[in-house]
């Protein structure tokens, strides 16, 4: 597939998506979430990379879905097409994803966001659900995700006010991980994805379904989970590497099995 609204890196093991739609904000048009869709599946695919990150430009991360492609949607157009069933792929990814957000994150560009494992914002990151404003809400998760992430009484005041949220405030509600200047974004979410990628692949992966595994289960069902998950590690070499190499005061060298 050629990529005309990303662009496509790899820096070592990590694999970076820049949404590239500057004249739209990234707005997130079908043609760009099947680029995304299509160069997620070839970093799954690829032994080589351990961690990926998507980021968007310092005014945008993105503005939202395209509203100039749904504004005529109809009821049956959209049933048929099962719209917004594409971005499952970025939800269901296996490896760890970071989003490195600096400027708007609005509608869709939050949700999806949000689909990623966790968020570093840009100190001028804006957040915001504002589809009520437009005449709908949410539709790619962000009633369920953001509800989760900062609790009913934020969620529900962004849903239905469509008020934006500064990058301080996302911070101090759970909504992201971390603040970091704009300007070094990239470079830190790059450094921290690096940091992902030089450890064991499928021990990352292990951790991330098992803390995603919280969301969707019983603390009692998910320490379960947790704990089957734990033993089998134990069969991987990465685990016997890992703790020989802090007990010979080494660096570990991870082999990925
Ligand atoms: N869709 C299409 N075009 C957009 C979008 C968008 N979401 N956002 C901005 N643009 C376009 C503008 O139309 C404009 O284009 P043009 O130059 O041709 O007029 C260009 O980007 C620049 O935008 P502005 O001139 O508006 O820039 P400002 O700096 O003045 O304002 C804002 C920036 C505040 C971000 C403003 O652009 C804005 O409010 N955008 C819309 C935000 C929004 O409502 N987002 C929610 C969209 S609905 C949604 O995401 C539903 C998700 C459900 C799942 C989706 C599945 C696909």
């Amino acid at each position: 597939m050629t990529y005309s609204n990303i662009i496509v890196e790899t820096h070592d093991k990590v694999g970076l998506i820049t949404l590239n739609r500057p004249d739209a904000l990234n707005a997130l048009s079908a043609q760009l979430i099947a680029e995304v869709d299509d160069a997620l599946t070839k970093f799954q695919a690829d032994k080589n990379i351990g961690c990926i990150v998507i980021t968007g430009s310092k005014k945008a991360f993105a503005a939202g879905a395209d509203i100039k492609e749904m504004q005529n949607k109809t009821y049956p157009e959209s049933y048929l097409e099962n719209f917004i069933s594409a971005w499952e792929t970025v939800a269901e990814c296996r490896k760890p994803i970071i989003a490195a957000v600096a400027g708007f994150a609005l509608g869709g560009g939050n949700e999806l966001a949000m689909m990623c494992d966790f968020i570093i914002a840009g100190d001028n990151a804006k957040f915001g659900q504002p589809e009520i404003r437009l005449g709908v809400m949410p539709g790619a998760g962000g009633t369920q995700r953001l509800t989760r992430a900062i609790g009913k009484a934020k969620a529900m005041e962004m849903c239905l006010t469509g008020r934006m949220m500064d990058a301080e405030e996302a911070e101090r509600s759970g909504l992201v991980s971390r603040i970091v200047p704009a300007d070094n974004l990239l470079e830190d979410a790059l450094k921290t994805a690096a940091t992902i990628a030089s450890m064991s692949l499928p021990i990352a992966m292990m951790t991330k379904e098992s803390v995603n595994r919280s969301f969707e289960t019983t603390l009692t069902e998910g320490i379960k989970f947790e704990r089957r998950v734990f033993h089998a590690m134990f069969a991987t070499a990465d685990q016997k590497e890992g703790m020989s190499a802090f007990v010979e005061k080494r660096t570990p060298e991870f082999k990925n099995k």
